[in-house]
Order: C-alpha cells, then structure tokens, then sequence
C-alpha cells in the first residue's frame, strides 16, 4: 500500500488537520507531544511491517526469529525446537540442504514469512490473535502446518501477541489471560531440570530429566532460591562422589554425571535437597521420555550404551513395577512420558494406580486429538504444553482449556534448544499453569526464563500468588 493510500484508508489527513486544530485550541506548550498523543488514539492499530531472520538456538542449530512491527513498536519473537518429534506433531520446516548448517537451515521458513505471511497479515490490528492465528492457518492449508512451517506461523503469532498486549498497555501475561477469558493470574511452581541424561546429555542414564519442584516455597523468588541452592549442593556431591569432571552439563542445563541407573540419579538428587535443609519443601519430578528407550514392546534402559548387552530390557509390567518402589522411595509427585508415546495401556494402568501425577510429553504432542483421546480413556492426567508443538497461541490457549475442563495438571514447558525468547514465562502467568519447567536454574537461554517469572512477580506485588501446594490444579 502506498502512503497515500493508507492515509486516504484511515482519513488520515483529515485527522492530522483535527489534531492541529486541537492542539491550537489547547492552547498546550507542546504541541508536538499534544498532536502524536492525539494520533496514537486515532491511528487504528495495525500491524505494518514482519521482518523474519534465520538466527541460531542454545545448541547452535538455526530458528527463526521475527520482528512483527506496529504503530507501537516493534515486536520480536523465536522459536524454540525439539528432540522429540513426531507424527501428531506440527511441522518444523528445515531446508534440508546438507551444504548449509548441515541440513538445519530456516531460510524456507523465513521467506515464507517475509511473503507469504506479511502479506496477509499487513494491516491487521495485533489485539485480534485468533483471527490472525486463523489467517496463517487458512494460507498454510495443511493439518500440520507444513506448507508454511509451524516455525514460522509460531515466530509471527507469538509477536502479535507481544504486539497485541502493548497496543492494550497491559503486560503480555495479563493479554494473554484475556485471551483466554481468564482473571486470574498465578506464577506456577518451577521444575527444574538438575540432572539430565536421554538424548539430552552425553552419559549412560537412559532418563532424560529428573527435576525438582520446591511446592512449599511461598513465592517464585523463594523457589529460584532453593532450586539454585540445591543445583549448587548437587554438584558438590558428584564432585565429592564422582571428581569434579563429572560435572559438565545436558543440553537443557542438567548436570550430566556418567550414572546409569534412574535410583542412582534420585539418591544424588535426595542428598542435595537435604544439604539445602528444605527437606519436604522440595519434591522430585522426572521426564523418562521412554518413547527413546522403546524397542518394540521393550523398555532399554541401556539404550546409550556402546556395548549393549541387552541386559537391561524392560517389559512394560517391569516398569511399572520399578516406578511403583521409586514413588515409595522418593518424594516423586509427577512421572512424564513413563512409556512409549503408542504404549497406551500401561500409561493408562500405571496412570490409574494414582501413585503421582502422569504428564504426556509424547504422549500428547500438545495435539487436540491426542488429548481428547486420553482424557476419554484416562490415559494420563496432565499436559505438557509445548506452543510449538502446536503452532499458534491460539491452539495453545485451547488445548489448555481441553485439559483444564478434564481437571487436569498442566506444565508448560520448554525445548532442549532454546531461544532468548520468555513468552512461555507469561504464558504460564496467564493461563495458571500448575508447574513451569524451563531446564536448569543455570545457563543463559534457561535462566531469562525464570527471571521472568521473578520481575512478573515482583510487578504483581501484593496481587502476586505463587501456586505451591496447588501446582496440581492451579486455579
Ligand atoms: C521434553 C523436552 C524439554 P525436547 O521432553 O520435555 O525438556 O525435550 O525439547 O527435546 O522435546
Ligand atoms: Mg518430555
């Protein structure tokens, strides 16, 4: 669109001449103050310009990033990506040329963006995030995004949001609980990810994440407190344990010591919680992400071993049976993923002993679908929301509001690569999600997500209400 015709689109010179005329009979001493202040209100707000860029994540590998600007400003959002990834999943367009970042590049995605999505979203106003959600998914065509990208859908929609809420002047948490017809707002417990190992770190535990989750902090501050504390203690007892060379790190932050078995992790984990002398305030979560360990109808939890002897080859019933004496051991009250993402019925089974919440990760995939179909025949009783495992914010309200409607737990979560972005820290603010796992309380890409939480905090003051020992059905 041209100048000319966007000022005759919006009766722009008309209004310029009003605003003078004002500002003459205002009799103000400053004028120009008084004439933009006057414009803002009258210029309808309006997405102008989406500028995307291909920029990398925390291991490296290329994501996108845009910049979504408005008459307010500009608005920038990326992506973070995955190693789980599967067929409900929506789709992550990489170029796949070999020749530039070994096949990982985004340029498709980032074009799609600077075409095909600017123009159809150019003019839109930001506040309208279903409508611009839907136009993407309306140009995309495809179930799973795959035409665009749900990198690239996911880029621009959550930028609009970013936009939408600055054009009502009300923080992004607050936007996004009006979006989903939400009042209350409510910072979730933390679960941090302090030993890592599947496919994220490069050791023999077969167990992707055991975290901890301080539910009797009483506030978010406290509870970034007690989760650095005891990160701390931990790699003090590996070095006192193991030398300090078995202190390097996962992908998401996790200490990353060469154990092998998922008790060996807990005793670790246990003994720095009691260092801390938080004891019962701090409680154990872990992501077996079993989907990585399943061969055929087999759990391997020798499954990174070089010599696999196929010794450590696990029915599903022996799973079920080693969860149950480690619910009774530890103080474990949430299990993700404790089978294969197509191993219904012993998720279903363990799910139905009630011994600890049951998260589905790969389970779900954030797929509406999926959902539906677990909460129909009880397969697991909590969601991790992984937005872009999904594509919109849009889709991610909804699939919360799925979940919550079955009563429920909700995680929100992040990826093993990760961005600078913290949208998730006021998504979860927004919509109350129960717990909040963003990997380690260390390295940077992890950290500015929890710092989110504690400025959210802090600017709620007295409104502020840390979720704690309600993390299971937060409000
Ligand atoms: C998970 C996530 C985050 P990834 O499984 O919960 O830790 O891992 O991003 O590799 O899917
Ligand atoms: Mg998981």
């Amino acid at each position: 669109m041209s100048v000319q015709e966007y000022l005759d689109k919006h009766m722009l010179s008309r209004k310029i001449e009003d605003a003078v005329n004002a500002a003459v009979r205002a009799k103000t001493s400053d004028p120009v103050l008084f004439i933009s202040n006057h414009m803002r209100k009258a210029v309808p707000s309006m997405i102008t310009k989406i500028k995307a860029r291909q920029i990398l994540d925390s291991r490296g590998i290329p994501t996108v990033e845009v910049d979504l600007h408005t008459n307010k400003g500009v608005f920038r959002a990326s992506v973070p990506s995955g190693d789980s990834s599967g067929t409900y999943e929506a789709v992550e367009l990489r170029d796949g040329d070999k020749g530039m970042y070994l096949g990982n590049s985004v340029m498709k995605a980032v074009k799609n963006i600077n075409e095909k999505i600017s123009e159809a979203l150019i003019g839109m106003d930001p506040k309208l995030q279903s409508q611009i959600d839907q136009a993407m998914i309306d140009l995309d065509k495809t179930e799973k995004k795959g035409e665009l990208g749900a990198n690239a859908i996911l880029a621009v929609s959550v930028a609009a949001c970013k936009a939408g809420a600055a054009e009502k002047e009300v923080p992004l948490y607050k936007h996004i609980a009006d979006l989903s017809g939400r009042t209350s707002l409510a910072l979730p417990v933390p679960a941090f990810t302090v030993l890592s190992g599947g496919k994220h770190a490069v050791n023999n535990l077969a167990i992707q994440e055991i975290m901890i989750v301080p539910v009797g902090a009483g506030r978010f501050e406290e509870a970034l407190q007690m989760g650095s504390e005891t990160y701390h203690h931990l790699k003090a007892v590996i070095t006192e344990k193991y030398g300090a060379l078995e202190c390097n790190v996962g992908e998401d932050g996790g200490l990353a010591p060469n154990i092998s078995s998922l008790k060996e992790g807990l005793d670790l984990v246990k003994e720095a919680i009691n260092r801390t002398g938080y004891n019962e305030k701090i409680k154990i979560a872990i992501d077996v992400a079993a989907t990585n360990l399943c061969i055929g109808t087999k759990y391997d939890l020798d499954f990174k071993s070089p010599n696999k002897s196929g010794q450590n080859f696990k029915s599903g019933d022996d799973m079920i049976d080693m969860y149950k004496e480690l619910c009774a051991e530890y103080p474990i009250i949430s299990i993700e993923d404790p089978f294969d993402r197509e191993d219904w019925e012993h998720t279903k089974y363990f799910s139905g002993l009630g011994l600890c919440q049951v998260v589905g990760d790969d389970l779900l995939m954030s797929n509406p679908k999926r959902i539906e179909r677990a909460i129909q025949e009880s397969a697991c009783n909590a969601l991790l929301l992984k937005v872009n495992q999904i594509g919109t914010v849009t889709e991610a309200i909804e699939v919360v509001k799925l979940a919550r409607d079955a009563h429920w737990g909700v995680v929100t979560s992040n990826r093993c690569g990760e961005t600078e972005d913290t949208f998730i820290s006021d998504l979860s603010v927004g919509l109350a999600t129960g717990l909040f796992k963003a990997g380690a309380p260390a390295r940077g890409e992890r950290v500015i997500k929890y710092n989110q939480l504690l400025r959210i905090e802090e600017e709620l003051g007295d409104q502020a209400v840390y979720v704690g020992e309600d993390w299971k059905q937060s409000l």
